[in-house]
């Protein structure tokens, strides 16, 4: 199947194969290692053209990057809707399952420059552009499906919050800081989002596993003009997994490019990444039967009581030419929509639409950003919008205006029936005011539902997020502050981080009583496939290659990502090698560890490496040997997840959960 969108980018494509160099201006070069000077070592002069263009083209190489989001690594794909849908909508994307849509997709980061690593504890934005037939649909989510805020005209003072510091600009890439937890102790609308932040979806192992969220609420119309509320999900079919703290910290100095390496990897190597599209509905009457109002963006629909439906399917199977072109000049905005899909009356929504536009102004240098390659739809765009900075197209005709006689009119208005969109007509009335709704005031249930439905094991990393974001502010009010408002939703949690971050916690005890959970949000509950796992083999002394070729046969067969790592790198087959050594390789790099020994002296860094794993509560295998020589490391050999063999076959099944948090 071909990819509109990529064909239509191939014709955009620069290949410098062969050619002669030339100035911007078609002028071949002859020269482009010394300016023109006066003599060998004389003055340069100012008629040098070549040079002036090189170096004003150089001097002007970088934009702004994005206020928040600055961080992002996007892929190409397609979509596939699996039935017909048009009993909701009549967007032709989501209707006709022969279709395949082009989709291109930017993960990010919120809080940190560009340059920031990628394992930061914070929100992962998740923004699909799909190039459908009928314009483009962005659908620009993030990786956890509620907000810090339920009105737009807060998004500034979040930003500030969270943001480095102005008057040290510290620190980079994350929330543990004084300015940030004041803002979620002033705000208890906040409460939510930072709880899922604190929790382990805030430091994801990966982009190819996490989920993805519209947040906010919106319409799905279908052509008898009947519209139903509709949340957005992308479901990861490769499982959900996260970090542990301490290997995330450490990736920020091992690999600050560990998410986008591990995005790139994989689609070169042809696993590609797949979600499915997932859809929670609520029919007009139903819009008042829930204890949250559906409206609210800190609210989710538990999906017990909302459950998702899955109707597609998007796979990321192509790597950006070039991230600057495509990936940093993308330009997402939630208003890019199309006919069939509409918005709701969401406060935060509502300011996205207005604010998005904006901000590609700024970045792009004008309005013609939809003219870049990356962001021009897949069908044809025709208007009156003419002039402007970087205008890209050479309007033939005298009119550019509607109505008019001198060009019959064209280009021509179209009805709903002929594919003109039209928004749903909602009847509305009501008075100018300044005002949140009551029903967007019950701050606390949800995240007393978002803890009780996690297991024990996350609830604790919970816990330990909470003490260290809190524990890094500098000022006691703040933290005092903080954990008031933790007593809020639990007790016993609020109890855990004031005793951790040396605070007292308020005397009264002002919990929301309830039970309620949802089955849905814990992540243990996904499966994570074999397929994509990594697996270090750590080789201490000889083992022979015999051995080597019968493991690597198996990972292969497994689907398994491995890396036998020595002392120096060493071919032993056409396919593979010792590629890693000590100084290149490290546990937080990898899944799991396996250590051979043939029982000569074990390597300290060997020692080193299976203590990180164990602690970073990874699956362990040893042989013989090499558990011997390991009796004396910081791991104990009998626990959970560490096992002795030297049967490839089996140490395989050592794999099948990815963390052994009872460790
Ligand atoms: Fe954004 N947001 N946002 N946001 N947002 C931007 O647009 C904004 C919000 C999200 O990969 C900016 O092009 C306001 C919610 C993603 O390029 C900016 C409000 C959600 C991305 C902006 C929100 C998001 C952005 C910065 C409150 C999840 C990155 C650069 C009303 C549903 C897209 C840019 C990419 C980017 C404004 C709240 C997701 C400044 C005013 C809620 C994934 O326009």
């Amino acid at each position: 199947m071909t990819n509109k969108k990529l064909d239509q980018l191939k014709k955009n494509e620069k290949n410098n194969d062969g050619k002669a160099m030339t100035t911007n201006n078609g002028v071949k070069v002859s020269e482009d290692e010394n300016t023109l000077t006066v003599g060998e070592r004389g003055p340069s002069l100012l008629e040098d053209f070549h040079f002036r263009e090189k170096i004003m083209h150089f001097d002007h190489e970088r934009i702004p990057e994005r206020i928040v989001h600055a961080r992002g690594f996007g892929a190409h794909g397609e979509f596939q809707v699996y039935e017909d849908l048009s009993k909701y909508t009549y967007a032709d994307f989501l209707t006709n399952p022969e279709k395949t849509t082009p989709v291109f997709v930017r993960f990010s980061t919120v809080q940190g420059s560009k340059g920031s690593p990628d394992t930061v504890r914070d929100v992962r934005g998740f923004a699909t552009k799909f190039y459908t037939d009928e314009g483009i649909f962005d659908l620009v989510g993030n990786d956890i499906p509620v907000f810090f805020i339920q009105d737009a005209i807060k998004f500034p003072d979040l930003i500030h919050a969270v943001k480095p510091e102005p008057h040290n600009e510290i620190p980079q890439g994350g929330s543990a800081h004084d300015t940030f937890w004041d803002f979620f102790a002033q705000n208890p609308e906040s409460t939510h989002t930072a709880m899922w932040a604190m929790s382990d979806r805030g430091i994801p192992k990966n982009f190819r596993q996490i989920e993805g969220f519209g947040v906010h609420t919106f319409r799905l119309v279908n052509s008898e003009g009947q519209s139903y509320f509709v949340k957005f999900h992308w479901k990861p079919l490769q499982g959900l997994e996260s970090l542990v703290w301490d290997e995330a910290q450490i990736l920020h100095g091992k690999d600050v490019d560990f998410h986008r390496k591990d995005l790139y990897e994989s689609i070169e190597k042809g696993d590609y990444p797949e979600w499915e599209l997932g859809l929670q509905i609520i029919t007009p009457d139903q819009e008042f039967d829930f204890d949250f109002d559906i409206l609210d963006p800190t609210k989710i629909w538990p999906e017990d009581q909302v459950p998702v439906q899955r109707v597609g399917k998007m796979t990321l199977n192509q790597n950006v030419s070039n991230v600057f072109d495509e990936t940093e000049q993308a330009a997402f905005h939630p208003g890019h929509i199309v006919p069939g899909i509409d918005f709701s009356n969401d406060p935060l929504l509502q300011g996205r639409l207005f604010s998005y536009t904006d901000t590609q102004i700024s970045r792009l240098g004008g309005p013609n950003f939809n003219q870049i390659p990356i962001n021009r739809p897949v069908n044809e765009v025709h208007n009156n919008q003419r002039d402007a900075m970087h205008q890209q197209n050479v309007h033939k005709g005298q009119t550019s205006y509607h109505n008019n006689a001198l060009n019959d009119n064209d280009p021509h208005t179209t009805s709903k029936e002929e594919g003109g969109y039209e928004h749903y007509q909602e009847k509305v009335e009501g008075r100018k005011i300044r005002k949140r709704s009551e029903s967007f005031k019950d701050y606390y249930s949800q995240p007393k539902l978002y803890l009780n439905s996690l297991t024990e094991d996350e609830y604790q990393h919970m816990v330990d997020g909470f003490s260290f974001e809190i524990g890094m502010c500098k000022s006691i009010m703040v933290k005092e502050n903080a954990v008031s408002q933790l007593n809020k939703v639990d007790r016993k949690l609020a109890q855990s981080v004031a005793e951790n971050v040396g605070v007292k916690v308020p005397e009264e005890n002002e919990e929301v009583e309830s039970n309620a959970s949802d089955s849905k949000l814990t992540m243990e509950k996904f499966d994570i496939p074999l397929p994509g796992h990594s697996v270090a083999v750590l080789l201490n002394g000889d083992i022979s290659e015999d051995t080597l070729k019968s493991y690597a046969k198996t990972f292969t067969q497994q689907g398994l990502n491995y890396a036998f790592v020595g002392k120096q790198p060493k071919d032993i087959d056409e396919d593979f090698g010792v590629t890693e050594t000590y100084a290149t390789a490290h546990p937080t790099l990898f899944d799991s560890l396996i250590v051979l020994s043939d029982g000569s002296d074990l390597n300290p860094d060997a020692e080193a490496f299976a203590e990180m794993s164990y602690k970073h509560n990874k699956p362990l295998v040893f042989n013989k040997q090499a558990a011997e020589q390991l009796k004396a490391a910081k791991l104990k050999l009998d626990a959970p997840g560490v096992f002795i063999s030297d049967d490839p076959e089996t140490i395989v099944k050592a794999f099948d959960r990815a963390r052994y948090w009872d460790r």
